[in-house]
């Protein structure tokens, strides 16, 4: 199942990992009542508010994750991830998440570091510009706000490389 607001180019990809399309039925004392595509819609409204575009999709399959990450080189801009349980285990993830060589924002909805100690290592981390978790769906909106911090701090940089 792969979702999508805005498929092919867009600013900002936001990438969700296995188990994430239940939201809303999974557990809704550690991971809220919102479904995917209420966040899939707050996410693009924050998004727009800073007049950037986002292709939201989610899949229980690694693959997809890692075909999405590797066209998201010539097609976005920067990455939100959430990674689900595939941040604790996959470093084929972590590989295509480096391959974007693009500005990304890890998000998890839960803290993870007052879970089970094997959802305390992320694998997606080491690549990541920041993490965020703990903070709910609100956690995928504060990295939309720093990612278009990010993005505007790199225009003004090629702006001002561009004028020497
Ligand atoms: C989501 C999952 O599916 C878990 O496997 C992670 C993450 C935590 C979240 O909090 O969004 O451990």
């Amino acid at each position: 199942m792969a979702k999508s607001s805005n498929p092919g180019t867009a600013d900002i990809l936001v990438v969700n990992g296995p188990n994430l399309n239940m939201l809303g039925e999974r557990e809704p004392a550690i991971y809220g009542r919102e479904t995917l595509d209420d966040i899939a819609r707050a996410v693009t409204a924050r998004a727009k508010t800073h007049g950037l575009s986002v292709d939201f999709r989610q899949s229980n399959f690694e693959g997809h994750l890692i075909t999405w990450l590797q066209e998201a080189r010539r097609l976005n801009r920067g990455i939100i991830i959430n990674p689900a349980g595939l941040g604790h285990t996959s470093v084929a993830l972590l590989d295509a998440v480096i391959v974007t060589e693009l500005p990304v924002i890890e998000v998890h909805l839960s803290n993870i570091f007052a879970r089970e100690p094997f959802r305390h290592h992320s694998h997606i981390s080491p690549a990541a510009k920041g993490v965020i978790c703990g903070l709910g769906s609100q956690g995928y909106l504060f990295a939309v706000d720093a990612l278009a911090a990010l993005l505007a701090g790199k225009k003004s940089q090629g702006r001002i490389k561009g004028r020497k």
